[in-house]
């Protein structure tokens, strides 16, 4: 199935067609937009929010949140039918992501980013919405879900992923790149490393499969453009910005464009910003200045904000991390794998399979955790759990997993210095690892048949009840 929106404001026409989309008028950007995002999506229908008159801004400009937080609209915006289970959206997903065909963007004269321009001394940022998302943030941030835009000066390779864009006054905003090795933090440093600054574009307000595809993590030299172009299954139309000349998605709601300058010698303090974990993880930090030499935005501009939330709420209502490690599984020739999630925003995950021989499980385990990005928690069930479901999982962890035989500590393995856990002086001494513990929730290899029968629905047996009654009882 194709995508069928094609910019933003026809993804959120399409979010109301199926009742998922809440308008809030008169909240503020101080923190009042940012609580109304987070209470909303920890509500069990984790509605989409279209912020409107809002106080200090111009009529029509409004901020768009929670845009795919939810399963069903993460589903809607990769074209996949959102009335599937999450688990079973998820593995449409990832059957198609395996077999996506890049498609190159191509350029169109029809320009709706171009309505209204602001230019050279016009620049003021003050004029668009720019939340303050959480209440001891370090300021107000343009870009939460926002693009960066920027082209090796080598290669051509244009790159455009998420990194957050602090506004600091009308003219200036930073750019943070958690590591060195962020794509833009490479680009950038090849022009700073020639004594030039770097062209940038940032886009806000983008499609829905942009913001998707600027999550994942694509080789170096691989653009961000071609793979949404992959997802909505046609080329992204595109226009030159007037600045830089980089190919900026056309039906775009804001665009700013500038230059990054170089880092260290120039930089403004940035943050603190609240993180995905539901912590600060730093004080200020220096990070590098971009003059915003140009802004242009459609009539009535609609701002895409994705704050981090505290866990579970996630950017992704589908785990696509998750998608990639069920794939690396089954890469790495560990077979039956009957589904993959992660839960707490990513910090925990849990493998459903169908056991063969002793030690299937614990082999998905430890490759799991392996790829398991600052979470402390694998956990290994049989597949009729459903690992998108929690309360599921927790039923086999209590029913199937002995402590004393089925849990094994690995340490000295991957996280972050994003990681609240990890003490500021180990830190501080570049020790970002963590331990992880694997619960082997399956029912033991050797006692399958001997094992008591249980009495709830399987799996495929709910979700029949479910396709059946869902008009009287969903
Ligand atoms: C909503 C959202 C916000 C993000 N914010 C940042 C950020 O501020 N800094 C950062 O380095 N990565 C951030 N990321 C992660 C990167 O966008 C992601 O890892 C991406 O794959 C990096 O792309 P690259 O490989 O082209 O650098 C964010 C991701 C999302 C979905
Ligand atoms: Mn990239």
């Amino acid at each position: 199935m194709n995508v069928d929106y094609s910019d933003l404001r026809d993804f959120i026409d399409k979010v109301d067609a199926i009742g998922d989309l809440r308008r809030v008028s008169g909240a503020r950007l101080e923190y009042e937009i940012g609580a109304i995002t987070e209470v909303a999506a920890g509500l069990s229908h984790c509605p989409a929010i279209l912020f409107d008159k809002i106080p200090g801004q111009p009529a029509g400009n409004r901020v768009f949140t929670n845009a795919t937080v939810g399963a069903k609209r993460a589903a809607m915006a990769l074209g996949i039918d959102h009335t599937l289970t999450p688990l079973d959206a998820l593995r449409a997903w990832k059957e198609r992501r395996s077999k996506l065909t890049l498609i190159a963007p191509q350029v169109t004269d029809d320009v709706p980013y171009l309505e209204n321009v602001m230019d050279g001394e016009d620049v003021d940022l003050r004029r668009l919405p720019s939340p303050v998302w959480h209440p001891d943030d370090g300021g107000p941030y343009i870009g939460s879900g926002a693009l960066v835009m920027t082209r090796d000066p080598e290669s051509n390779w244009v790159n455009s992923s998420i990194y957050r864009i602090q506004v600091h006054d009308e003219k200036r905003v930073t750019i943070q790149f958690d590591h060195n090795g962020r794509h833009g933090a490479i680009i950038s440093k090849r022009y700073w490393d020639k004594g030039e600054p770097c062209p940038v574009a940032i886009v806000c307000g983008q499609d829905p499969a942009l913001f998707i595809s600027g999550f994942e993590y694509l080789p170096e030299g691989a653009s961000e453009l071609d793979f949404a172009g992959a997802i909505k299954g046609a080329p992204v139309p595109v226009h030159p910005g007037p600045r830089t000349g980089l190919p900026i998605p056309a039906r775009a709601e804001i665009v700013l464009e500038g230059l990054l300058m170089p880092f260290p010698q120039d930089s403004l303090p940035e943050g603190p910003f609240g993180e995905f974990t539901g912590y600060y993880a730093a004080d200020k930090r220096p990070a590098p200045i971009m003059h915003v030499t140009a802004i242009y935005h459609r009539h009535n501009p609609i701002l895409l904000g994705s704050p981090p939330l505290k866990p579970p709420r996630f950017h992704f209502g589908l785990s696509f991390r998750a998608a990639s490690m069920w794939s690396n599984l089954e890469a790495a020739g560990v077979t039956d794998i009957a589904g993959a999630w992660q839960h707490v925003s990513q910090l925990m995950t849990v493998i459903s399979l169908k056991q063969r021989y002793a030690g299937h499980a614990k082999r998905a385990a430890l490759i799991a955790a392996a790829n398991s990005y600052m979470g402390r928690i694998v956990v290994v069930v049989d597949e009729d759990v459903d690992p998108s479901n929690l309360a599921d999982v927790m039923w086999a962890v209590t029913t199937r997993a002995e402590p004393s035989e089925d849990v094994d500590i690995i340490r000295n393995a991957w996280s972050s210095s994003l990681d609240p856990r990890i003490s500021a002086a180990d830190r501080d001494a570049g020790l970002t690892s963590n331990s992880k513990m694997i619960i082997d929730a399956c029912i033991p290899f050797q006692h399958r048949d001997s094992y008591p029968k249980t009495s709830a629905l399987s799996l495929a047996q709910s979700n029949e009840i479910m396709r059946r009654w869902r008009a009287e009882i969903g």
